[in-house]
């Protein structure tokens, strides 16, 4: 592993690399144990002077250099644990490296390693480096040749980015493929996999009249199930070149699911990687939220071809640049796919629960992050780690900063600096200041005089702005004003330096109002008639004045959540509940639900804090009552608009964190509303069956998720009629929703012996196939009274593999993230537990090591005896001797 020595790379240190290299040669024989690489690089200097050629290695064996042929003796290089350099060269050379790595023992799964029975690769960010020695830095791009080598039963295929070029049999049953990539890349999108696999495959043709070939590749006995996978891809495609005019620009488009795999997915040009999660799926085995996250990610993968790979990042701080971009799209995809077949009413809601969705993903993700220890810009002024930047807030909260400028040039204007973006930069390695720049000669070309100045804080500062909404109406003069202002407290490193002051961020605010009647009432705003307008906030403090309003109006605020913050306005219940009934915005709408029921959560929270005896507010039950009856509304809409906030969005409307007083008071909410409106829940249960063939389509699903909805409120009041229905539902369901909507529930809050029957006979069931055996474990993760001894007993089980990030993701991570009571047991056996884990898989793969270590970020925020446990916790896994720099980085920061 690697030493913990922290150095810090900061963004401003850059430097230009002083040598092109034109073209890389890799050469692969293959085997298990010991893969020799041969690479042939290239070089010219880019200055007439001569300098250190400084190549990156980690974890390989140099066997040999040399240079125009020439054998390089030990004295004429150095070599230490992570570079190469050969010192002062100059002109045009040809440098040749053979090294050697060990595929097989590989556990952390960067560079070339085994899984199953395949070989893949992974380079991003600094993987490449494990493989060969290599300026491994995304602003030296090169076009690649790859000839593999290998046993030809056990690996039939054979593929690298690009185009096949040749494959000859070799002896001793080997044999071998080339392939080459016409496309300039960084190191970072180079790919190789071989194996043998199943193969789904499609031609289809670009807008432009090419014909190509689209591939999805998975396990030998998973083929069945690519199917959507491969219908997603082709989805993707036909979307980027209708919304942004970008075609495919090679032949072959190759997909391959790995069961071993870090992350979601990884865009190696022409030969995506992906988890097998993103990319398997049939009916079966797959739940509603499986699909969709496949479309995404496959779309979000695709999109990069574009966003990321024809333009790539001049250095890691400009990681926004390409996933803030590319999750913009892929949500924008999601939402147009959803939308897709469906009138102007059911596309609207199901364009509002896309968004609801992504917001709701960050608050529960990037607000945290914002507000912790760990805040940063979405441009990083410094890392310790790269891998640990792969963040909710670059990724997130960096699509919330690209939506906010297509807010301000509308969808057109975006387009138009779209198109000029790639006009300009195609081919190039470019930073968050190019792709700015050029948004905003679109803006100020549409609005003289305007510029986009304020708006690049958004870049350089970090933490979630509160803006703070006045409402004046002046009767007389049927006028109402609205004052907007804005803070920004300093956090995370901000903190640290002296005399930071936060400069105010360029805001897009959404709003409207409605009447008490619950009517949207229109504004005369920039010259025209409007139920919406967009403020556009500047400064710390701005008014402004609409007239003609005839009462005083309930403010409909941030609609469609217009940027990332959090809006303070002291409405009261009784307005809060017509916004709930009325806004006319279905964002607005639910927003209104979750702030009623927040407040209400909040204040029962801290009277059981107290030891007090809640009582709940009628108004949040007649609340549900119109909406779970409302037949205006769609299910999958209204499943959203009945779902209470959850424990992490509560949280950090709490101080100090009471998480067991969160718990608590969501408990019983959950069963007075269940109480409340008993009648209501059974019949919700029994009119949204989705009979005859599963489709994932937004209508079957939000169907699907109002039914389990209603079961699970039904279940947490222990009702008999539902309990049978669960079990009824469970064995009888024709597909992984229904199954594991009705056995989620009963695990959650059944505890008679059918349930354990059931979960055996889940197991027993779909043994065979490891993405169901994840969603198994995390099911029992999650379940109340789970503790740190029951996950050690799983862990236990012949099943669990902690090297396998999925399966560690789907008990270890599931139970530290998601099960609060668990996780902060009084004992401390929760924080040790997770303090044990770190350390474990840390000698196995320090990147998932170190997503675990985030779950203690924001300890210091917990109630007094809790913070004490954390901090404890934190300060072992500190202290541990070769602690990884990737855990290293998060424990240090949280102890700061
Ligand atoms: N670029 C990928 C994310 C990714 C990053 C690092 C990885 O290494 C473990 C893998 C994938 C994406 O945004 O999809
Ligand atoms: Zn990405």
């Amino acid at each position: 592993m690697s030493s913990n020595t922290p150095t810090t790379i900061h963004r401003l240190d850059y430097r230009e690399y002083p040598f092109n290299i034109e073209n890389v040669a890799l050469h692969f024989d293959l085997h298990e144990t010991s893969t020799r690489i041969t690479s042939t690089l290239s070089v010219s200097s880019k200055e007439n002077w001569p300098a250190d050629l400084v190549l990156n290695g980690e974890d390989i064996r140099l066997v040999a250099v040399s240079i125009n042929g020439k054998a390089l003796g030990e004295h004429q290089y150095s070599l230490n644990e992570q570079t190469l350099v050969v010192p002062s060269l100059q002109g045009q050379f040809e440098l040749s490296i053979v090294s050697e790595c060990n595929p097989q023992e590989n556990s952390t799964l960067m560079g070339l390693y085994v899984s199953g029975n395949s070989f893949f690769t992974q380079c991003e960010a600094e993987g490449f480096r494990r493989i060969t020695f290599f300026p491994d830095r995304p602003d030296v791009m090169s076009t690649y040749t790859v000839t593999i080598c290998a046993d030809k039963a056990r690996y039939p295929y054979l593929l690298s980015n690009g185009n096949l070029c040749a494959s000859t049999d070799l002896p001793d049953g080997r044999h071998q493929a080339t392939w080459e990539d016409p496309f300039r890349k960084p190191s970072y999108l180079f790919a190789l996999v071989a194996g043998d696999f199943d193969i789904r495959e499609k031609h289809a043709t670009t807008q432009s009249g090419r014909e190509v070939l689209l591939q999805v590749y998975s396990d030998k006995g998973s083929g069945h199930q690519t199917e959507w996978a491969l219908e997603s891809l082709e989805n993707a495609m036909k979307w980027d070149e209708a919304r942004f005019g970008l075609e495919l620009d090679l032949d072959r488009f190759m997909i391959v699911a790995v069961r071993d795999f870090n992350m979601g997915a990884m865009e190696n040009k022409g030969l995506n990687i992906f988890n097998a999660a993103y990319v398997l799926a049939d009916p079966n085995t797959a739940t509603d939220a499986n699909y969709e996250g496949i479309e995404s990610v496959i779309g979000h993968e695709y999109f990069h071809n574009w966003t990321g790979n024809r333009i790539t990042c001049r250095d890691w701080f400009q990681l926004s640049l390409k996933e803030g971009l590319t999750v913009f799209r892929d949500q924008e995809f999601s939402a147009d796919m959803m939308a897709r077949n469906l009138d102007a009413s059911a596309a609207a809601s199901a364009r509002a629960i896309k968004r609801i969705d992504d917001v709701t993903r960050l608050r529960t993700a990037q607000f945290p992050e914002d507000a912790g220890p760990m805040a940063h810009p979405i441009r990083p002024e410094s890392y310790q780690e790269i891998a640990n930047f792969y963040t909710a807030t670059i990724y997130e909260k960096g699509a919330e900063v690209i939506r906010m400028q297509h807010t301000l040039l509308g969808e057109e204007g975006f387009r138009a600096g779209m198109d000029e973006y790639f006009s300009r930069h195609d081919g190039q390695a470019v930073t968050c200041d190019d792709f700015i720049n050029v948004m905003e000669s679109v803006y100020t070309q549409r609005n003289p005089g305007k510029d986009l100045s304020l708006f690049r804080n958004w870049y350089s500062q970090a933490g979630t702005p509160r803006v703070t909404v006045q409402l004046a109406y002046n009767e007389a003069q049927q006028r109402c004003s609205i004052t907007l202002s804005q803070s920004c407290a300093p956090v995370g490193v901000e903190k640290l330096q002296n005399g930071f002051v936060k400069k105010p961020f360029h805001i897009p605010f959404s709003m409207g109002f409605i009447s008490q009647s619950g009517q949207p009432l229109m504004l005369q705003f920039e010259g025209r008639p409007q139920t919406t307008v967009l403020l556009e906030l500047i400064e710390e403090s701005q008014t402004w004045h609409f007239d003609q309003i005839s009462e005083r109006p309930i403010p409909s605020l941030l609609r469609d959540f217009s940027a990332p913050v959090i809006v303070d306005y002291p409405w009261n219940q009784q307005e809060l509940a017509i916004l709930c009934a009325h806004d006319s915005n279905p964002f607005a709408r639910w927003e209104a639900v979750q702030a009623l029921s927040s407040n209400e959560l909040l204040r029962i929270a801290a009277l059981l804090a107290q030891g007090g005896q809640p009582e709940l507010d009628p108004a949040l039950l007649q609340v549900w009552q119109t909406n779970l009856t409302d037949p205006s509304l769609d299910a999958g809409y209204r499943a959203w608009l009945l779902t209470l906030p959850s424990e992490k969005v509560l949280a950090e409307r709490m101080t100090p964190i009471e998480p067991v007083a969160i718990a608590r008071a969501r408990d019983f909410v959950r069963e007075k509303l269940a109480n409340g409106l008993l009648d209501l829940w059974q019949q919700t249960l029994g009119q949204n069956e989705t009979p005859g063939r599963y489709s994932p389509d937004a209508i079957s699903a939000g169907r699907r998720s109002l039914k389990n909805l209603a079961l699970a409120y039904l279940l947490s009041i222990q009702n008999p009629s539902a309990i049978q229905a669960a079990f009824a539902q469970y064995q009888n369901a024709s597909n992984m929703t229904d199954r594991l909507g009705a056995l989620s529930a009963l695990v959650s809050h059944y505890e008679g012996d059918e349930r354990d029957e059931a979960l055996a006979q889940f197991y027993e069931q779909w043994q065979h196939d490891p993405l169901v055996v994840d969603k198994w474990f995390a099911l029992q993760a999650n379940a109340r009274h789970t503790n740190a001894q029951t996950i050690l007993g799983l862990m236990a089980h012949p099943a669990f593999n902690l090297r396998n990030p999925n399966r560690a993701r789907s008990l270890i991570f599931q139970f530290c993230i998601n099960n609060t009571e668990g996780l902060h047991k009084s004992d401390g056996s929760g924080y040790a537990f997770w303090a044990d884990q770190v350390i474990a898989l840390d000698g196995i793969n320090p990147e998932i090591a170190a997503r675990l270590a985030r779950v203690m970020d924001n300890w210091s925020r917990y109630a007094p005896a809790l913070k004490a446990g954390m901090q404890q916790a934190l300060k072992r896994v500190e202290a541990h001797p070769g602690l990884s720099k990737n855990v290293f980085e998060i424990v240090s920061k949280a102890l700061n």
